[in-house]
């Protein structure tokens, strides 16, 4: 099982086993660009190019079969317009599966082991800002990690000083000069937030509440890439708007701004 393996092996070795067998799997050796497709984002990996190969996630050294309706347990390699590479992963692991922090980025592990040195991390949220409607894309400028763990093990003393690329937000804004920007902040769920925990994020400077990216983050930049987050806002949180939650309600609100959001991420990422 994957959480042995993952706890019994050193993580990086497991990534670059998992790496090798993704190079095998698809013929190509190294890619570019690494794409966490979230809650409503799963279109986006046929508008960024062509598909060159689908490798499942379960067969992957490290990786196990997703457990939520709404993701997808396969990993893409995605040949975009201008040669480059993309590892399309369409398998996150979540914090709340309680598979381990190890087993929630190897994902972003074994992306940089493939070669990639820009990682995009999406996701489905909840927004706190009522400007900010379900549908509402909202490009992630920094984060609050409220899962009380890191990713990394022993003193490893990462700067998180501008994690999320600056440089790739610019490129976003050039795609929709529309899009705002917020903070992340990464609860652990699987329960949504009381509307007193909402109200605690945003005193402590949130924008977004949601249940992920936060330590794959971490530990893409641990890795030394270059980090682009986005969010799409696909429920108000709780006690922002007088709706209860559910999660049909989220896939349902990812479904409707599916085309319009993976439009804007193909854009976004031809671009890098
Ligand atoms: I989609 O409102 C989605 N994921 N923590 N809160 C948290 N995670 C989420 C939410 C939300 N919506």
């Amino acid at each position: 099982m994957t959480t042995d393996e993952l706890e019994r092996n050193d993580p990086f070795e497991l990534a670059r086993r998992a790496a090798g067998y993704i190079a095998e799997q698809t013929g190509v050796e190294q890619h570019d660009i690494g794409l966490v497709l979230g809650s409503g984002w799963g279109g986006a990996a046929e508008l960024i190019g062509e598909p060159v190969a689908t490798v499942n996630a379960a067969d992957i050294p490290g990786f196990s079969a997703p457990t939520v309706e709404g993701h997808v347990g396969t990993i893409r390699s995605v040949q975009i317009p201008d040669g480059r590479r993309a590892l399309v992963l369409g398998a996150r692991t979540h914090f709340y599966e309680g598979k381990g922090v190890r087993a929630v980025v190897h994902g972003v592990r074994t992306a940089a082991a493939a070669g990639v040195k820009t990682m995009v991390l999406t996701n489905g949220c909840g927004g706190l800002n009522e400007d900010w409607p379900p549908g509402t894309p909202v490009l992630i400028s920094d984060h609050i990690n409220l899962t009380a763990t890191s990713p990394l093990e022993g003193a490893t003393f990462v700067d998180l000083t501008d994690l999320y690329s600056q440089r790739i937000r610019s490129i976003a804004r050039e795609v929709d000069p529309s899009l705002n920007e917020g903070v992340y902040a990464q609860f652990t769920g699987p329960h949504y937030e009381t509307p007193a925990e909402v109200r605690m994020a945003r005193t402590i400077g949130a924008d977004l509440v949601g249940m992920s990216t936060v330590l794959e983050a971490i530990a893409a930049r641990h890795a030394g890439m270059e980090v682009f987050g986005i969010s799409l806002v696909t429920n108000a949180a709780a006690g922002i708007s007088s709706a209860a939650l559910s999660h049909q309600e989220v896939i349902a609100a990812g479904q409707e701004a599916g085309p319009r959001i993976s439009r804007l991420l193909a854009g976004i990422i031809n671009k890098l």
